[in-house]
């Protein structure tokens, strides 16, 4: 993009059209940082410079996670319908097309997945680090999940762009732990979180502001759980070492290998990675104004 044309870009007009295009693609919550900023925190090589050398822009966008009615079902339920990243890859991918095409400015789809060269728990850049600088999400109890006041649960897409935006600040205030889990904290010494984590991965500590002191989450635990009910690499890993031709057979058509590559090919978004536990027992994720898609519906048609 030369000066000239740059010039005659209104980038607050341009933030806008941004935000009503994710808006109208399913994204409830937007927010913009500075590329310099995230490249100051994150790891050397896991900046947005790192994809985009001429980034000037991070711009993070947010869909909810589930219905209600979602939330009442069991676990094994939840691998199936419980996340939304589908969607929200999809707004963020044509994101950065709306950004190039209307405005000029070279733009990147944040691949969302982790580095093939460090492993399984390694991203390729932390789309929970865009969300917390574009102010769309603050750090939890609950192994750092963000959580939105107005929103509960969000999952996360983000675009890089070299087209310099106005910024959000990130929150002011953070709705964990809420005022119920404190008091849960100082009567029991655990948070619901914590309290109701199947593998008993999450601990830390509330300070006597009743703000988060310390958040501690065993991470290597918290995923086999996730992987619970779907797990490519061993069904693929059993197939292989099977002596029985049966046992092979039981590896690639059991029931649980079925469930998974039914999920696979039928799209559906949550084919690894799923527990809802800490989640499920969160009031900020269940009790946020904009959280309950009930009470949107009655306010929208009460609008
Ligand atoms: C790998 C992964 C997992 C793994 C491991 C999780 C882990 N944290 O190690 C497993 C499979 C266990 C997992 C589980 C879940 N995940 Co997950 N997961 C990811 C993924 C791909 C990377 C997360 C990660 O490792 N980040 C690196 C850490 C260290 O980043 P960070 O805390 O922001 O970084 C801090 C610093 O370390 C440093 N830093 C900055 N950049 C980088 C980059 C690197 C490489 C490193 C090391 C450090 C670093 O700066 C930050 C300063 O505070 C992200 C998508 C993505 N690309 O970000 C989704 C993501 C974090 N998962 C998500 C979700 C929802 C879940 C689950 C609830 C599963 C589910 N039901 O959908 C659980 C929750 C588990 C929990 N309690 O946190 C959401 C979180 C949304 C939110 N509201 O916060 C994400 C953002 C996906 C999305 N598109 O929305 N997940
Ligand atoms: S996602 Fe499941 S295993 Fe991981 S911290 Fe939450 S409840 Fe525990
Ligand atoms: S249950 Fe939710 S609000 Fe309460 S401490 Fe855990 S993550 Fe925070």
């Amino acid at each position: 993009m030369d000066d000239k044309t740059s010039n005659t870009i209104d980038f607050a007009a341009a933030r806008e059209a941004i935000r009503s295009y994710s808006l109208k693609r399913g994204a409830v919550a937007v927010g913009i940082c500075e590329a310099e900023l995230v490249e100051r925190i994150a790891p050397p090589g896991f900046g947005p410079l790192a994809i985009l050398p001429g980034a000037r822009s991070v711009i993070s966008i947010g869909v909810t996670g589930c219905t209600r009615g979602t939330w009442k079902s069991n676990a094994k339920v939840m691998t199936f319908i419980g996340n939304s990243v589908g969607p929200i890859y999809r707004a963020s991918f044509g994101l950065s097309f709306f950004i190039e095409k209307t405005f000029g400015y070279p733009s990147i789809f944040v691949p969302p997945h982790v580095d093939p060269e460090y492993g399984a728990r390694v991203p390729i850049q932390s789309l929970k680090l865009h969300a917390e600088l574009a102010g769309i999400g603050a750090r939890s109890m609950a192994g750092d999940i963000l959580l939105h006041p107005e929103y509960g649960l969000l999952y996360y897409g983000s675009v890089i762009t070299e087209m310099p935006l106005p910024t959000d600040p990130p929150m002011a205030e953070n709705p964990c732990p809420a005022p119920a889990c404190v008091e849960l904290y100082r009567r029991q010494g655990r948070t619901p979180c914590q309290k109701f984590c199947p593998v008993d991965c999450l601990s830390g500590t509330i300070d006597d502001t009743g703000e988060i002191d310390e958040m501690v989450c065993d991470m290597a635990r918290c995923a086999e759980m996730c992987q619970q009910y779907e797990n490519m690499p061993n069904i693929i890993s059993d197939a292989i070492t099977a002596d029985e031709v049966l046992d092979r057979e039981e590896a690639l058509y059991g029931a649980e290998s079925q469930a998974f590559f039914y999920k696979v090919t039928s799209a559906v978004g949550a084919t690894h990675a799923q527990c809802f536990e800490c989640m499920r027992v969160c009031p900020v994720v269940t009790g946020a104004p904009q959280a309950d898609p009930i009470r949107m519906g009655e306010a929208a048609r009460k609008a």
